[in-house]
């Protein structure tokens, strides 16, 4: 199989941060559907790409690949187009820990627990959960507020942290309490609304952006 092939559903956090990846880097690509949430889940040859039945996973020129920090770092030494990973190790230590961040407090409290357990789809809601997420929700934002160095995280060029954190607070934004949490961190605000208006986020916009009934993230 030649190209480049992602496999995964277009309301997936992780998805979007691997099309982010290929949209910053002018990349064509194919997007294969997998949607890990359908009943009697994912086709069964997809185990084969993605062991662990998560999306996405990648096809690169033959080269198969699954977990999607592997996956980012890999599209961005081997594509053209402006480097997303710095060269110093002080500001790529950083980045690390801005997407280390992300996945281990942001995504369980910013997506599962605010966005999906107030504005996700019906079945879904939790008022306990979402109740529960407040607060690990705004120690997640303080922290990332200041951790922004400058208009983007590292200062002022693009980097696989903005592109890492973009899709999470994109739907933390979509539920009302999100809201509430990211105004109390109005530099974080501002550096969203700019993500907001690159080509790459339009581009790759979730399905729940343009609807009031969310999916599963
Ligand atoms: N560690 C994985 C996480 C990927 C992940 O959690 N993807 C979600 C969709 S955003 C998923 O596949 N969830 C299905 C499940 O947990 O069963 C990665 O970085 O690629």
């Amino acid at each position: 199989m030649a190209g480049t092939i992602l496999f995964g559903a277009p309301y997936s956090v992780y998805v979007r941060i691997a099309r982010l990846t290929l949209e910053e880097k002018a990349a064509a690509y194919e997007l294969v559907p997998i949607d890990i949430f359908a009943e009697g889940g994912p086709p069964a040859g997809y185990l084969e790409r993605h062991p662990f039945g998560k999306i996405p996973a990648l096809e690169h020129q033959g080269f198969r690949l699954f977990e999607t920090d592997a996956i980012v770092r890999y599209l961005d030494e081997v594509l053209p187009g402006p480097a997303l990973t710095p060269p110093a190790p002080r500001e790529r230590a950083r980045m690390t820990q801005v997407m280390r961040v992300l996945d281990n407090y942001g995504y369980p409290s910013l997506v599962w627990g605010v966005y999906v357990s107030e504005a996700g789809s019906p079945a879904d809601r939790d008022p306990a959960k979402l109740a529960a997420a407040i607060d690990p929700a705004r120690r997640c934002l303080a922290v990332l507020d200041g951790l922004l160095a400058g208009p983007c995280f590292l200062g002022d060029a693009l980097s696989l942290a903005d592109l890492h954190a973009a899709p999470m607070l994109t739907y933390l934004s979509l539920a009302p309490s999100g809201r509430t949490l990211l105004a109390e961190t109005p530099r974080l605000g501002a550096w969203l609304q700019r993500m907001a208006a690159r080509p790459s986020l339009r581009a790759t916009a979730f399905p729940a952006e343009d609807q009031s009934a969310a999916p599963l993230a």
